[in-house]
Formats: structure tokens, C-alpha cells, sequence
């Protein structure tokens, strides 16, 4: 849903993927599915003839038609050899398998650079279940490495076609970046930490300056989870950029006390071009606060608010819904939405698998269709009837529908929505209006009574809370610069 309004970017996983396995000698094609439909897959796979596809699963909701892609390319090459990864997928990789029934050869658990140009050397090899993340109907490899490096490998953007699709709301179009990898923080609802075993790590300032220096578009979105969390290497990247001549807009994402914290190095990005930034505030009191295990306060949120107006930023924040929200809690979520500058996104709180909220939530899941895990949809009990619960939660996503789509936004932005419509640029046009045909309360109740083909695995109930090790997909041997780089030591194992 998301992607049908606001933005649309590449993917930039799968573009690093391609590039190992093509600096390992072998003929490379990407076809993003956000763009081309299924017909244009399938005539590749005539004209292409691939040995090996491999379908990048980084969202749980896009299960289903994975899982169905796989098995319709079994049946149309019964010799290709197939296989999936990316952030989801790492955590569900049996689940995946047993879905499949065959159609999926093996699940690739973590980063793909490594690994991949590996695993196509050992098709037809039984070593193929030995490898590190390697997941395969016959069993299944160590854990996964970690890249030594990640300069190497820059993201293959040549093979991403139809370019000029991507976008983020006015950088349109956007192409995407990546100067660190992994977070050191561990939050309770986030999987980003779980998947790089709370590691963190950071391209050298050439290498970035240089990637960033390669990209035509105009504009760029970092996809750091946190950026900037040491500010050396945020003016270090930025210097680079300067020796370059390098001029982009950038969007960024980043935690509110991080921004308090390294003023001077957001201050100096805006001067490079940094207009736009995703704060993840999460919540506006400070239980919830907790309970995400966000560790910040609710005081460091709108000061952080403040410094983002102060220096000049365009700001998005979330605020995550609870299920159990009434109508009067939406309600002061709206008049909020409303008394401040900032776009304000709506996620519902959903746990996923790899998430510490997914052995501990209390509540039955509702659902074990993979398609509403997508942060719009309930798959929790509603304290609302579960209508009333979609119509409460549009009425507050409709608060950015007033405030910055439509005629409101096109009244301040019209010269620059013409411009790039005279360029052939017509992502931001069309997000304007958009909104009411994808942000629907009839349409979001009207996903639950689909029939579902595949069901998740829910959790097993456990005993006691798990460890973040029980959680970890990459599990670092070496000092990655870690947890110890976030401003709290890491809570110690339960077990
Ligand atoms: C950038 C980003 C976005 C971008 C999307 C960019 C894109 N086109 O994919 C935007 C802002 C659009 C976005 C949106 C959303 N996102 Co997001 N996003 C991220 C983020 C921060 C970084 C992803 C990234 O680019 N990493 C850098 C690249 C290099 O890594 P990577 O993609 O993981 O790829 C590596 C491996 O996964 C693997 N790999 C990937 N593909 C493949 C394929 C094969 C074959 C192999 C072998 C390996 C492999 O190898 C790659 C290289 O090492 C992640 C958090 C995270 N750290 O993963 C969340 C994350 C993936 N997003 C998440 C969510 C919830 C969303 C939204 C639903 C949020 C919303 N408000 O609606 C939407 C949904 C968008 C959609 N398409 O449906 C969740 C995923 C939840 C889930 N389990 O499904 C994450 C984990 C964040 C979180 N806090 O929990 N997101
Ligand atoms: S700070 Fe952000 S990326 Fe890191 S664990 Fe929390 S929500 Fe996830």
C-alpha cells in the first residue's frame, strides 16, 4: 500500500547481490517486480533462458506471490535452479521450503554477496547444504557470514531498467545508497538489529563518496537504518563529496536522539543537499515508549522535532498504532497529526518473525496470511470491531492526505510538479491523488475474507523471553563495532 502512494526505489539488495555474482563470471539480468508484471517475467525467462533465478524476499507480504512464482518457474524450466533470499526470507527459510513443495531448491539466510556466487558454483553438488546460510530441502548449512567489507560489491544499478520510476514524494526520480549497514540499538518490534546480529558497519568514505558520485538521478534515498550514528563518518563521506563536486538531494532515515545528539553533522549534510529526513518516533508517551524499548524519551522526540524545523528539514515521522487503540486514542493521535508541520505516517503494530515482539506478544495472531503483514493491517485483536478499527485508522492517515497531498500540496509545489512533468517525471503528480483509492476502510477489512493459499507457521509459545543470540540470523564472531557503539550496553541473555 505504501509503495502504491509514496514512493517506489530500487532494490538495492538485489543490485549488490547481482554484482557478486557477476564479478564471478556469470551473465546477470534483474527484473524488479514493482514494476514489471508477471508477463514480462515470464517472456525473460524465454528469452533470457536462466540457469538459476533467485527471487529477493525482504517482505513477508510479498510471500505468496514468490511462492507462486517459484513453482510456475519449475513448471516452465523444470531444470532451472531456484532460490530465494532477503531480509524475510532469512527468517522463515523451512517454513519457505516446505510451501514450496520442491519448487524452491534452497533459501539463502542473510547477506547474499558472499554467498550466492558460492551456492550457483555448487548446484547439482550435495555440498550445496553445507554452506554458511544455506538452507536447502536436504538440510541446511552453518550460520551465515558476514561480508568482510561491504565497499565490495557496489550495487549493479546498470541492470535495473525503467529507471525513472523511482521515486520518494518530490525526488522524483530517486535512486538509492547505502553507507552503513546493521544497527546497534534493539528495539523490541524491529528486525533490522536481529538480522545483522546488532552489528554495524561502515562503507569507507571513497568508496561511498565514489558510489554516490556514479548515480545520474538527481536525487538519493540512503537506506541506513540509522544514519549518522558516528558523525566523523557522516563529514567524512560528506568531504568526500565536496572533493567530487558532488550535488544530490538526499533523504535520510535516523532516530530523533541521534539527531539531538549529532546536530552538527545534519546541519553540515543540509548544506550538501539533505531536504528530507524519517524520523522513527513510534509513539508519543512514554509507556509505549518502553514498551518498544525505543530508549528515548518522549521529551528527546519533540526536541528532535524542533532541531529538524530549526535546520531547515522536511520531516516524515511514524507512530505506530496499537491494535488496542480506542477511538478516543486516535483521536489525540489526529489532533497531533494536525497541530504540527510534519507528514505523519501510521504504521499498526504487527510482530514479524526475527522480532523479539514475535515470541513474546501476548495476543493469538488474528491471521497467518502472509499479505496483511505489511504494517497497514490488523493482525491482532482490534479493541474496535475490526471495521471500525480500519475507519478510525484511515480518518488518521487522512490528516497527510490534507495536510500534503492534493490540491494543498499541489498549490505549493505546482511549479516544481510541472517541471518534472515536462521532463516525463509523473511519480509525485500522480501520489498526489492517489490517497483515497489505496488508503480504504472497505478495502482494508475486504483483505481479511480473501482465501488464504499459504499460512504462516505462527510462533511457538515459549517459556521464557528469548535471547537476542536465539534471535540473530548473522551472529558476529568479530567485533564489528557493535553493541558497543550504541549509547546502552546491550541487556544481557535471559538464558
Ligand atoms: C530501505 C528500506 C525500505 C525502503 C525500500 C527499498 C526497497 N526498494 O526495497 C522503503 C522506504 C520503500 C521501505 C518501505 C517499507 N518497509 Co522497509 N526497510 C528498508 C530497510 C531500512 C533497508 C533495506 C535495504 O535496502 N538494506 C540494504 C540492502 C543492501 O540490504 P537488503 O535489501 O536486506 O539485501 C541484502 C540481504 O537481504 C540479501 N538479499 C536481498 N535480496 C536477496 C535476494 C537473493 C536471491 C539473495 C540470495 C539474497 C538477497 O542480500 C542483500 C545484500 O547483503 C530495511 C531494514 C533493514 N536493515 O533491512 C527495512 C525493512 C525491510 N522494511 C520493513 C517494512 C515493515 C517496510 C514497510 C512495510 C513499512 C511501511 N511503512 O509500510 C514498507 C513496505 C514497502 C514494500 N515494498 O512493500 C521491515 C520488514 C518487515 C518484514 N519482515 O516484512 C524492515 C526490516 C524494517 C524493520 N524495522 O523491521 N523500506
Ligand atoms: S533504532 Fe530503528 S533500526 Fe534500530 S532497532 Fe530500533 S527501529 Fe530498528
Amino acid at each position: 500500500m505504501y509503495s502504491e502512494i509514496f514512493l517506489r526505489l530500487e532494490p538495492i539488495g538485489l543490485e549488490r547481490v547481482a554484482s557478486a555474482v557477476r564479478a564471478a563470471g556469470h551473465e546477470v539480468r534483474l527484473l524488479d517486480l514493482q514494476i514489471f508484471g508477471h508477463a514480462d517475467y515470464y517472456r525473460e525467462l524465454v528469452d533470457f533462458a536462466p540457469h538459476a533465478v533467485g527471487f529477493s524476499l525482504n517482505y513477508l507480504a510479498n510471500v505468496p506471490e514468490v511462492l507462486d512464482l517459484a513453482k510456475e518457474t519449475k513448471r516452465r524450466r523444470p531444470g532451472c535452479f531456484v532460490f530465494a533470499g532477503g531480509h524475510s526470507g532469512s527468517f522463515i527459510a523451512e517454513e519457505l521450503l516446505e510451501h514450496a513443495a520442491g519448487a524452491l531448491d534452497a533459501l539463502v539466510r542473510g547477506e547474499g554477496e558472499a554467498i550466492t556466487p558460492r551456492l550457483l558454483e555448487a548446484v547439482g553438488d550435495p555440498r550445496l547444504a553445507t554452506l554458511p546460510g544455506v538452507v536447502t530441502p536436504d538440510g541446511a548449512g552453518p550460520a551465515p557470514t558476514m561480508l568482510d567489507d561491504i565497499d565490495r560489491f557496489p550495487p549493479a544499478r546498470d541492470l535495473t531498467r525503467r529507471r525513472h520510476k523511482y521515486f520518494i514524494g518530490v525526488l522524483d526520480p530517486c535512486a538509492s545508497a547505502e553507507l552503513t549497514r546493521g544497527c546497534p540499538w534493539d528495539c523490541s518490534f524491529c528486525s533490522a538489529w536481529t538480522f545483522y546480529g546488532r552489528s554495524y558497519r561502515k562503507a569507507s568514505p571513497e568508496a561511498a563518496a565514489e558510489d554516490l558520485a556514479r548515480i545520474a538521478e538527481p536525487n538519493v534515498f540512503l537506506v541506513d537504518d540509522v544514519a549518522f550514528i558516528h558523525p566523523e563518518h557522516g563529514f567524512a563521506i560528506g568531504h568526500e563529496l565536496e572533493k567530487r563536486n558532488v550535488r544530490k538531494q538526499y533523504y535520510l532515515e535516523t532516530r530523533c536522539d541521534v539527531l539531538l545528539r549529532n546536530r552538527e553533522v545534519f546541519e553540515y549534510w543540509r548544506r550538501l543537499g539533505l531536504h528530507y529526513m524519517f524520523l522513527g518516533l513510534e509513539a508519543l508517551d512514554e509507556d509505549a515508549l518502553r514498551l518498544h524499548r525505543k530508549r528515548v524519551t518522549p521529551g528527546d522526540n519533540f526536541k528532535a522535532l524542533e532541531v529538524a524545523r530549526e535546520l531547515g528539514f522536511t520531516v516524515a515521522v511514524n507512530i505506530i498504532a496499537d491494535p488496542d487503540w480506542d477511538e478516543r486514542r486516535f483521536a489525540i493521535v489526529r489532533e497531533w497529526a494536525l497541530s504540527v508541520p510534519e507528514i505523519v505516517h501510521l504504521t499498526v503494530a504487527t510482530p514479524y518473525p526475527g522480532t523479539e515482539i514475535w515470541h513474546t506478544e501476548a495476543r493469538r495472531l488474528t491471521t497467518l496470511d502472509y499479505r496483511l503483514f505489511d504494517v497497514q493491517h490488523a493482525v491482532l485483536p482490534t479493541r474496535l470491531p475490526l471495521q471500525r478499527f480500519y475507519e478510525e485508522l484511515v480518518a488518521t492517515q487522512a490528516v497527510i492526505n490534507r495536510k500534503h497531498l492534493g490540491l494543498t500540496a499541489l498549490r505549493e509545489v505546482a511549479g516544481l510538479a510541472a517541471r518534472l512533468a515536462l521532463r516525463g517525471q509523473t511519480n509525485f503528480l500522480r501520489m498526489l491523488w492517489k490517497f483515497g483509492s489505496v488508503y480504504n476502510r472497505d478495502r482494508q477489512y475486504a483483505d481479511h475474507l480473501r482465501p488464504v493459499r499459504y499460512q504462516m507457521r505462527p510462533p511457538a509459545a515459549v517459556a521464557t523471553k528469548p535471547g537476542p543470540r536465539d534471535l540473530f540470523v548473522h551472529r558476529p564472531t568479530m567485533n564489528v563495532g557493535g553493541p558497543e557503539m550504541a549509547p546502552h550496553t546491550p541487556r544481557r541473555s535471559s538464558r
